[in-house]
């Protein structure tokens, strides 16, 4: 394990006004994402949607990293350049999702423990190989009746810290992403105790299996009100709630926390980060790991003619990394999104 390269590549990744795009849907949520563009999922259709984003000029001046699927870590351009290359020559480190996605928990219906630990060490020494800097693997945690339960966390706590220790030990930095969904008429206040819950777990895990913080990531769900709460708290309790959370769990030594979107709108998921950041310093940088509310509305222009709309598609896409960097520095305006 190489502490000083595990190290320097993690800050990389989260340095100021930069983060991560997550372009790392597996075939069935692309095929689902496309689905709504009316777009059908083939493998020249994915390739050239990932080429539309990776090329767009300038995105390495707000984006760090970018996590690809694995079909994408072997895919080329147009002009047959490795994305990989692509992005290295653009300053976009290469990630890699390795999890083998959420299945249902034996024993715990409606919960989900992730897989993929199995044969993980090989797969991660190609991927090294291949030319990934990080990886990423992400648990779902569900609230519901009754749920989650306290054998749903620790079983993916645990599966999240085997995959941190696998990963630096290849010299990969890991991207731990305990996601606690936004799914449901829960408020924010169950959402701050499930998500304290998970992550101390995660962090008593990560302690467990000596896994290096400095060199690794956390990709965190804010604490939010369900989407079907019906009072919803507003944009400072959002920011406030997840701050308290963080700093309530999360050791300083880590590295940095990016946040995922998990279904927030693009501008929402701006101000929330936005917000965090205003009210700083914090121990640790707070930046974006974002899929959706990078992407949604880029996509939705490409879908729309997909060979005579990637510079518009481009200049969406550039616009959302502009305003999201800016907010991982707490300096973005609403007067950014026309801009
Ligand atoms: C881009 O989507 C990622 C892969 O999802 P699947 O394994 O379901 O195909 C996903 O892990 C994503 O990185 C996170 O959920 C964050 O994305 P959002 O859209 O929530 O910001």
């Amino acid at each position: 394990m190489n502490v000083e390269k595990l190290a320097q590549t993690a800050q990389a990744m989260v340095a100021e006004g930069r983060g991560i795009l997550a372009i790392d849907e597996s075939s069935p949520t692309i095929k689902k994402r496309f689905k709504q563009v009316k777009l059908e999922s083939t493998e020249e259709n994915r390739r050239a949607y990932r080429e539309m984003l990776l090329s767009t000029a300038g995105l390495g001046e707000f984006i760090s990293g970018a996590i690809l699927f694995d079909e994408t870590l072997r895919q080329s351009t147009s002009d047959g350049v490795r994305f990989v290359d692509q992005m290295k020559e653009a300053g976009i480190l290469p990630g890699i999702k390795v999890d083998k996605g959420a299945h249902r928990l034996a024993g715990h219906p409606g919960e989900k423990v992730t897989e993929g630990l199995d044969g993980l060490r090989p797969r991660l020494a190609e991927y090294a190989e291949l030319g990934a800097e990080f990886a990423k693997w992400r648990a779902v945690i569900t609230i519901g009746d009754g749920t989650p339960s306290s054998a749903c966390v620790e079983a993916n706590a645990h599966a999240l810290a085997r995959y941190a220790a696998l990963c630096q030990e290849a010299d990969l930095v890991p991207i731990v992403e305990p996601e606690v969904l936004m799914n449901g008429e829960h408020d924010l206040d169950t959402c701050f105790e499930v998500t304290e819950a998970t992550l101390r777990s995660v962090f008593a895990a990560l302690y467990e299996q000596n896994v290096l913080l400095e060199g690794a990531v956390l990709k965190a769900s804010m604490v939010i009100s369900g989407d079907r709460c019906p009072n919803k708290a507003n944009l400072q309790e959002v920011a406030e709630g997840t701050l308290q959370c963080l700093y309530n769990s999360v050791p300083a030594a880590m590295a940095g926390v990016v946040f995922l979107s998990g279904g927030q709108t693009e501008v929402d998921a701006t101000r929330h980060l936005n917000a965090m950041n205003q009210i700083g310093p914090h121990p640790w940088p707070l930046s974006f790991s974002y899929g959706r509310a990078l992407q949604h509305s880029a996509l939705k222009k490409w879908g729309e003619n997909p060979a005579d709309n990637v510079q518009e598609a481009q200049e969406i896409l550039l616009r959302r990394a502009r305003c999201n960097g800016q907010a991982a520095m707490g300096q973005y305006e609403a007067a950014m999104e026309s801009a």
